[in-house]
């Protein structure tokens, strides 16, 4: 077995400025080290955590590696801060150095995005979402926005949420080809007259085309609320069109592509100052006094720090160069699994999302999902077009290539993956909708190759990567 030893970058100090050792350093590194004596049953799991995401190959569409400065300055004695309202018009007094950050990180979002408005303080998207509805929404308003089957989201107006249940939510879908079915979306916001036509998706691997959403918004008076969530990252690198200037308001969580913190954005470009329904008050106050006080309380400030620091991030050149690798890489996952006899919605993708049929491999998703986690790999089940399986159960698997991207795994490296995949797939035996026998040998040996993999192509978090061997020889 080899071994090497991957070393940790070196804090970039410039020449003549004080080295990281300030009072906000010092106040994390001595909480760790505490942490680690008064309450060693948490640490330890913080620890195996980062053990876990260092040694497993994650494919959860809907996650990536946040930088560790974001993962520093998320732990921020900020976070003691207790002001209510905005900058300059705060509830509370000492907001002086959090009023300063949150005007930065409004900054960074518009000028990452090219938005005319931004509000960092949602503390989620979902969040962002029903403050975004509640406010140009009344109770038994009409909502049009994409089914949970087909792809969209539980604050899209599904019943099991309460956009389904204190608006009237209709929901358009796919075609055939499993694309967004436009002449249904036209077909039902002529029918229906929804004061919102909701664009964006949670399981959704093409090309959102926003621009004839706007179109249908349009000709019915409709808000368009652009969730792009998934995609944000694409967005900010210019690889997805932006609907910042299309829709009326877009809504991003800002930890899923961002590389951010847990949290959420509302975004306005082009029609920031349109009036919202009273026909008076532009959408950007509207958005503002959504947020705090009708939906939220106290901001998280440390949050918000967090958020500046990822939207620096996100603006950097080599977050582009990573966007660009998600692409790829999704591509090339699709390739390979299809040339591998599996079928792929909508047969490959435009984004880092592949969605995967596995009833051909006599498996449920969550089977599915359940022995890939046994081997090392995390992908999440997900229903697909038709299926006729419950939501805990379902019928397909959503793969994701942000973190794959992230490690700096390459197409090449994809058809290892994709060899993971249809090794415990092809390999795992269906007992019941939830329940599976995999060969004890075959976990073994993916594992093994999973490590492999891993420590090959370390995440920015992995400090010390140790290199097993390749036994089967899926790798480059
Ligand atoms: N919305 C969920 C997902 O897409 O996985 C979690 O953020």
């Amino acid at each position: 077995m080899t071994h090497r030893t991957v070393t940790a970058p070196e804090p970039t100090v410039v020449p003549g400025e004080r080295p990281p050792t300030g009072a906000q350093a010092e106040l994390l590194r001595t909480g760790m080290d505490t942490l680690h004596h008064a309450d060693p049953e948490l640490a330890a799991l913080l620890d195996a955590e980062v053990e876990q995401q260092n040694s497993t190959l994650a494919m959860i569409a809907s996650a990536s590696t946040a930088d560790p400065t974001v993962l520093a300055v998320g732990g921020a004695a900020l976070s003691n801060v207790t002001a209510e309202g905005y900058p300059g018009a705060r509830y509370h007094p000492g907001a002086r150095q959090f009023d300063e950050v949150e005007r930065l990180a409004v900054e960074r979002a518009k000028q990452l995005f090219g938005a005319r408005y931004a509000n960092v303080q949602p503390h989620s998207c979902s969040s962002a979402n029903l403050a975004v509805l509640s406010s140009l929404l009344r109770p038994g308003d009409t909502l049009l926005g994409l089914d949970l089957d087909a792809g969209g989201h539980l604050t899209h107006g599904s019943r099991a949420s309460v956009s389904g249940r204190h608006y009237h939510a209709v929901s358009y879908g796919l075609d055939d080809r499993g694309l967004i079915d436009f002449a249904q979306v036209a077909e039902l916001a002529r029918e229906h007259r929804p004061r919102v036509l909701i664009a964006g998706a949670s399981a959704y691997p093409r090309t959102v085309d926003f621009a004839r959403f706007r179109e249908i918004a349009d000709r019915v008076g409709a808000y368009l609320l652009a969730d792009i969530s998934h995609i944000a990252g694409l967005v900010a690198a210019g690889l997805h069109p932006s609907p910042v200037d299309v829709a009326h308001l877009t809504t991003t969580s800002t930890y899923k592509q961002l590389g951010g913190p847990r949290g959420g954005l509302i975004l306005a470009g082009r029609d920031f100052d349109a009036p919202g329904p009273d026909g008076r008050t532009p959408l950007h106050r509207l958005m503002q006094r959504a947020v705090f006080p009708q939906s939220q309380g106290t901001p998280s400030p440390a949050s918000i720090a967090a958020k500046a620091r990822a939207f620096a991030v996100a603006a950097e050149p080599a977050f582009r160069e990573t966007a660009e690798l998600i692409v790829a890489d999704a591509r090339a996952l699709a390739a390979e699994l299809s040339a591998l006899g599996h079928r792929i919605l909508t047969g490959g993708t435009d984004n880092h999302m592949v969605l995967m049929d596995v009833t051909g491999t006599g498996l449920t998703g969550v089977t599915a999902e359940r022995a890939l986690e046994e081997c090392g790999i995390l992908a999440n089940r997900n229903r697909i077009p038709g299926d006729t399986r419950p939501p805990l159960v379902t019928s397909g698997l959503r793969l994701g290539t942000n973190i794959l991207a992230q490690r700096g795994m390459g197409p090449a490296q994809m058809r290892a993956c994709a060899q993971l995949l249809h090794l415990v797939l092809t390999g795992t035996h269906l007992v019941s909708d939830t329940t599976y026998r995999i060969d004890p040998a075959l976990v073994t040996t993916v594992r093994e190759e999973v490590r492999w993999l891993c420590a090959r192509n370390p995440l920015p978090i992995d400090t010390d990567a140790s290199t097993p061997v390749s036994l089967i020889g899926v790798g480059p």
